[in-house]
């Protein structure tokens, strides 16, 4: 069968983007293929962290796919750093992929800003950890965002590599898995930026355990523009903000973009946003209550996480014993006399 591999960083605030962008796609995905769904807590350090709230984002995170609806028996779910395999596989790639690859990767530039001397190790190898995640299980597809093909190119680029110095087909060169459903989902003060945990307004995003009342307050008091909205998808041209809440609305009611702005051709953004209100209240907010009462069972979810731990080790350490022996790392054994 083939294998998914895809996961989330517990940086805190999960929200519609990361709901609407990844996980509720992963939920449909789990009945056709073979999924691994991690919590990338290696990859969160890459900047700073609180260690408690990075322990509490990780609770979160788990909780928020099985809320959504993965299936934690059929998918493997678990957070990164329990499976020391992706932290080994990570070393072995990192020295055979040329600084001039990882030198192009936008995401370090945009992360390590104007502090680029000052930016860790870490974030800039991100792109090479990215791709032993995903190599350590074979995976064959990779759900991702438009932000992250880059990332997936590189892990592509990296596992021809690995085959071709070792004259070995052990890699499957992973495809992306390009899903129709998947939104980006943009800022709610600006509808050019994404919708993102770490903006600092909180009501730039709408957060997956937000209640009803906070999804209210931040649709109505969401940007827009002083227009009422177009009767067709080309009049959304240069109106990024009713562009932004159209594609939620879409999202949300799984109708086309098309069919969402026929419904609200001429509508005043105020009458508008009450509908968008409803939808996003009845959507979210059983995940949301659901969300809440798992991390209010960490005993469960850890239960949860140390299951998945069990089974992605199992399947890692298999792999990784493939390169090392690839590689030619001596792997000592003492006879039985
Ligand atoms: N705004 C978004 N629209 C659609 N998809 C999104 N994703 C994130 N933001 C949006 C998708 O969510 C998955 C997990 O993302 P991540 O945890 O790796 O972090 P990120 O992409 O860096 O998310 P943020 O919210 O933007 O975090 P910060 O602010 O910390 O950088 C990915 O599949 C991503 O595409």
């Amino acid at each position: 069968m083939n294998r998914i591999f895809s996961g989330v960083q517990p940086t805190g605030n999960l929200h519609l983007g990361n709901y609407l962008g990844a996980i509720r796609n992963w939920v449909a995905l789990q009945r056709d293929f073979d999924c691994i769904f991690c919590i990338v807590d290696l990859h969160a350090i890459t900047l700073p962290q609180d260690p408690a709230a990075l322990r509490g984002s990780t609770r979160e995170v788990a909780a928020a796919y099985v809320a959504a609806g993965i299936d934690p028996e059929s998918c493997i779910i678990f957070n990164q750093s329990t499976v020391p395999a992706h932290a080994e596989l990570a070393w072995v790639l990192g020295c055979m992929t040329p600084l001039g690859w990882l030198n192009r990767m936008t995401q370090f530039k945009e992360k390590a800003g104007k502090q680029r001397e000052m930016a860790g190790l870490g974030l800039y190898g991100y792109p090479v950890l990215m791709a032993a995640d995903i190599l350590l299980y074979k995976a064959t597809h990779v759900p991702v965002g438009e932000d992250q093909k880059q990332h997936l190119e590189l892990a592509r680029d990296i596992a021809g590599t690995f085959n071709r110095t070792y004259g070995t087909d052990l890699f499957p060169l992973p495809e992306p898995q390009i899903l129709g459903t998947a939104t980006r989902v943009m800022s709610l003060r600006d509808g050019t930026k994404k919708m993102s945990k770490s903006d600092s307004s909180d009501y730039s995003r709408i957060n997956m355990t937000d209640d009803a009342d906070t999804i209210a307050l931040k649709v109505r008091r969401a940007k827009t523009d002083p227009h009422p909205l177009p009767d067709s998808v080309a009049g959304l041209e240069g109106r990024p903000e009713a562009e932004n809440l159209i594609d939620i609305y879409a999202a949300l009611s799984g109708r086309g973009r098309e069919e969402t702005v026929a419904e609200f051709a001429g509508a005043q953004f105020s009458a508008f946003k009450e509908r968008l209100v409803d939808l996003a209240v009845a959507v979210l907010g059983p995940i949301g209550a659901e969300m809440k009462r798992l991390v209010g069972a960490p005993d469960h979810v850890d239960a949860i996480l140390a299951h998945g731990a069990q089974r992605a080790n199992a399947i890692a350490e298999k792999h990784l014993a493939e390169v090392y022996d690839i590689v030619g790392m001596l792997r000592p054994r003492v006879k039985s006399s």
